[in-house]
């Protein structure tokens, strides 16, 4: 084991989520969280327009926190040492923010098989339950794939405001975090937040990781090798930034998020079963 205890990866394996862990001090999340919010003042905008499914191909910097060793290390415990980073959001709520996200399950639209991709959420400023932090309802990891409505809702922030219905609001577990904290979740696991009730933003980068062995039912996709070998070959690399805004790496982005926002992703509950 590289970080986490056999305690720790057995509450995984058995939850489907663990919490907190640290990637990098305060000061370093304060780094990064200006560096996002420069980008917001040159754009005019905030960054969950753009830094979305493929957010890590607009700046080396986010690279550089998706290879953070600490985060690796937790991730390899739990999914073994070839390792892929195919995706990364941005999850930003203002200060007394009303945009919330509703219960789902990533694996309905990520398109992987089998399922054992695990999301770091990564908090850039302080994540607690008064600044809506993620949720979860632990054990959902185990499947089966819920069918979501795709309720398009303004204040919800996921792109179709897909939902699960029926989740026991009792039994969620809040996942507090301090800036430059970590929580890993399975992408079974059904999760959600509410909104901002705090003064201060609260700025989050979810960071998506497979096994070398995964592969995207939808032809080869497209994810860069972050730690070990890949000897299965299902994935083509990313066009990584060279700097801030390669413009060959943020062609990719675009295409990606505006494939995924726009085009026709069906979730996993629609589709025939692959296995
Ligand atoms: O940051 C949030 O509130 C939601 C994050 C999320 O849905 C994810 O990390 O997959």
């Amino acid at each position: 084991m590289k970080l986490l205890t056999e305690a720790q990866k057995r509450q995984f394996d058995e939850q489907g989520y663990l919490f907190p862990l640290r990637a990098f001090d305060a000061a370093q999340a304060a780094t990064y969280r200006e560096r996002i919010e420069a980008y917001e003042r040159s754009v005019g905008h905030d960054a969950n327009r753009t830094l979305k499914i493929k957010g890590h191909l607009a700046f080396p910097w986010l690279m550089e926190i998706a290879t953070n060793p600490r985060i690796l290390d937790a991730v390899e415990d739990l999914i073994g040492p070839d390792i892929l980073l195919f995706g990364a959001s941005i999850f930003a709520k203002d200060g007394r923010d009303a945009r919330y996200v509703s219960w789902h399950q990533d694996s309905a639209y990520f398109g992987l098989t089998p399922h054992r991709e695990v999301t770091a959420w990564v908090a850039l400023s302080e994540a607690s339950a008064m600044h809506g932090c993620l949720r979860v309802a632990p054990g959902t990891h185990r499947g089966p794939a819920l069918q979501h409505v795709e309720t398009f809702a303004q204040d919800n922030m996921l792109a179709k405001g897909q939902a699960l219905q029926g989740i026991d609001e009792a039994a969620a577990v809040e996942m507090p975090l301090a800036a430059g904290e970590f929580s890993l979740h399975h992408e079974q696991m059904a999760h959600s937040s509410l909104p901002n009730r705090a003064a201060d933003r609260r700025i989050g980068f979810a960071f998506f990781f497979i096994p070398a062995e995964v592969r995207s039912v939808s032809g080869q996709g497209r994810a860069t090798l972050v730690r070990g070998t890949d000897r299965f070959g299902h994935w083509q690399p990313d066009d990584l930034p060279r700097f801030d805004l390669d413009p060959v790496a943020m062609r990719q982005l675009q295409a990606s998020w505006g494939a995924y926002k726009d085009g026709e992703v069906k979730q996993a509950a629609d589709l025939d079963p692959v296995e």
